[in-house]
């Protein structure tokens, strides 16, 4: 596993003191050892982001998100790979809560699923991104981490909300997931963050994303 920190700057005091962009944390643990001890704990501990390639139906954690239609009766990519695998008793749960609003967020149980819940979010369909798109897509991540929390949820994992069938551009998608998970890292309330994508290339734009943010992330 790579824990990488894109970014930091050395904090502590002597010929350290630099800036460094893309650059594993490593580089400074086999630097000039003039580093803060604080910085060095914080680059051996793994982040509680995760960029994750895999497929999210496989995942053991406490609840998995779910990119679902306002209907929450199921559907194509990551819904209906969840259905699959979750069986026909989620559908059944689904059918009692009335539908979703874009940008909320509900919760069932996991069912066959190793997850123990299942978050079912809508997110917006994709026009221009002049028509709400960004807030809707923000307020489905942060909807997620508010029903995860009165659920005791403490490990989470996030598909690409909106950036499959619903068309919202991969690269402006990550960096809210990655903006609302750091929020959501902050509070405390949170052990594990995951932000799961199915192959490489959306893996890598997840990636320079974080680095652009300069955010601690564990890629693997
Ligand atoms: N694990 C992880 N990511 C996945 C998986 C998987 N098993 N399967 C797909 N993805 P989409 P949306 C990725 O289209 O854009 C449904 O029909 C996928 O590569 O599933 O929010 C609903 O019912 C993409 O990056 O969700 C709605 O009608 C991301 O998950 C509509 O699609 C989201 O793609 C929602 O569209």
């Amino acid at each position: 596993m790579l824990v990488t920190y894109y970014g930091r700057t050395v904090l502590s005091r002597g010929p350290a003191k630099k800036q460094i962009d893309a650059s594993p944390c490593r580089q400074y643990i086999a630097g000039t050892g003039s580093m803060d001890t604080i910085l060095l704990q914080e680059a051996i501990m793994p982040a509680i982001i995760e960029i994750i390639r895999g497929d999210i139906t496989r995942l053991a954690v406490d609840a998995i998100v779910n990119a679902a239609n306002n209907t929450l009766l199921g559907g194509g990519g990551v819904d209906g790979a969840i259905h699959r695998a979750a069986g026909p008793e989620l559908l059944r749960e689904c059918a009692a809560l009335g539908g979703c609003t874009t940008g909320d967020a509900k919760i069932t149980k996991g069912y066959r699923l190793a997850a123990r819940y299942v978050i079912h979010t809508v997110g917006p369909v994709w026009q221009d991104g002049h028509h709400g798109e960004p807030d809707l897509l923000r307020s489905c991540y942060r909807r997620c981490f508010e029903v995860a929390r009165e659920h005791g949820v403490s490990s989470i994992a996030f598909p690409a909300i909106s950036c499959g069938v619903y068309g919202y551009p991969l690269r402006e998608g990550a960096l809210l997931a990655l903006t609302t998970a750091q929020e959501a890292a902050g509070s405390g309330d949170f052990s594990r963050i995951l932000l799961v994508q199915f192959n490489e290339q959306a893996q890598q734009v997840y990636r320079e994303a974080a680095q652009q943010l300069q955010l601690p992330v564990t890629v693997r």
